[in-house]
């Protein structure tokens, strides 16, 4: 921990002290004026609050939920109850978390998860039904180009049925696109695209719908932010196949732009986003930001203030080229503290900083805010000027 960011008359944290549960008390001993670190707990609660500032640019948002965190952690709950508007699972509604076997759902994670929302007044979002990744062990030998189309219809009229009425938004499809799998209309060769070609997308959709009318159906996609040949092709490629949805009449209500951002990148973020989310409210699409984080791993520094500094310059950068667009909706933050960043899990050898851990998201290891929340709260606040 860093010396500057504790009192130096206690060596409490702003953990600690929230889980005193004393807010005049976290206060007291916390507010050190210009100190990020040290923000009391009424600079950034109550009116101070990332999804009250959000609320006032007709925003909602929130993020990624670790169920685990939800069930044994505090200070992290009351940091979802005091700052989301909007929540949505990271693991819970896969169906390698829902799908112990081809007969079986479990359901336990995914309605701790509902449940809390629920009772805290939080709207919801659904990630994800049709995804290449996080598929259970058994799908591969039992999953057949026969009977896939049961599974995935199956599949969605349960989970979708089970919260019917409660999730404001469900990404059906998620990462279907990917041109260098050279699969005509640039679809990427998954393990559903295998079996059913791209019309497992067409399923996914209208199993969605039947199954919940009111729901927002969204696709979920990454790799459109930047000014770059790759995101350019991407996003030509993905409003093409968006087309082709709406022109067979696959009820599809929204486009989730993924948003994992890096500090540091040689790409800029400006005219191909916002051309890509313009031809995407031309469609009459709402457009959600659904997992924004910031990867700084190419910054060649290790000081942290001048990395916390420059990780919110990059988030700063994009939500004001982002929100600018009236069609986006909501932001989702892919997790709260830098302790739990996917960034810094698996492997480390790939990576330029292997033996030092990320500090992408908005609080850091302690809970404590960082430039970036600030950052992110100060661009909801842009956005009324926009
Ligand atoms: O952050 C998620 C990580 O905890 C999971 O292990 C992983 C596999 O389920 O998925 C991560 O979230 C991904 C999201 O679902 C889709 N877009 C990319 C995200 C980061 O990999």
């Amino acid at each position: 921990m860093k010396d500057h960011a504790r009192n130096s008359s206690s060596n409490l944290t702003r953990r600690d002290l929230l889980r005193t549960g004393s807010a005049a008390l976290a206060a007291s001993v916390l507010s050190t004026p210009l100190a990020w670190a040290a923000a009391s707990d009424a600079d950034i609660t109550g009116r101070n609050s990332l999804k009250a500032h959000a609320h006032k640019h007709g925003l909602l948002t929130g993020f990624a939920v670790n169920v685990h965190l939800l069930r044994t952690d505090p200070v992290y709950t009351r940091i979802l109850t005091e700052q989301a508007s909007i929540l949505v699972p990271e693991l819970a509604l896969k169906w390698v978390a829902l799908r112990p076997a081809p007969d079986k759902f479990d359901f336990t994670d995914a309605d701790t998860f509902v449940d809390f929302a629920h009772k805290h007044k939080i709207k919801l979002r659904g990630h994800t039904l049709a995804w290449h990744e996080s598929i259970p062990s058994w799908f591969e030998a039992t999953v057949t180009k026969e009977n896939a189309r049961h599974f995935l219809e199956e599949h969605i009229a349960t989970v979708v049925g089970r919260y019917k009425g409660k999730m404001q938004s469900w990404d059906v499809v998620n990462e279907a696109i990917l041109p260098k799998d050279k699969q005509p209309g640039g679809f990427r060769d998954s393990p559903w695209y295998k079996r059913l070609g791209p019309e497992y997308i067409d399923i996914a959709f209208r199993a969605a719908r039947q199954a919940d009318p009111k729901l927002i159906l969204t696709y979920n996609d990454y790799g459109v932010e930047y000014d770059n040949e790759e995101d350019g092709e991407r996003r030509k490629v993905i409003l093409e196949f968006l087309r082709s949805l709406k022109t067979k009449g696959v009820p599809l209500d929204a486009v989730g732009i993924q948003s994992h951002i890096k500090a540091g990148s040689p790409s800029t973020i400006g005219k191909g986003l916002r051309e890509y989310m313009a031809a995407v409210r031309e469609m009459g699409l709402q457009i959600y930001l659904t997992e924004l984080d910031v990867n700084e791993d190419d910054l060649a520094y290790n000081d942290v203030a001048k990395r916390d500094e420059t990780i919110a310059a990059t988030y700063r950068d994009f939500l004001n080229v982002a929100l600018a667009e009236p069609s986006v909706k909501d932001l989702l933050i892919w997790g709260v503290g830098d302790s739990h960043t996917w960034l810094n899990d698996g492997p480390t050898h790939h990576r330029k900083q292997p033996n030092r851990p990320q500090r992408s998201l908005p609080f850091d290891n302690d809970y404590r805010p960082k430039p970036a929340f600030f950052a992110i709260r100060d661009a909801f606040d842009h956005r009324a000027k926009a």
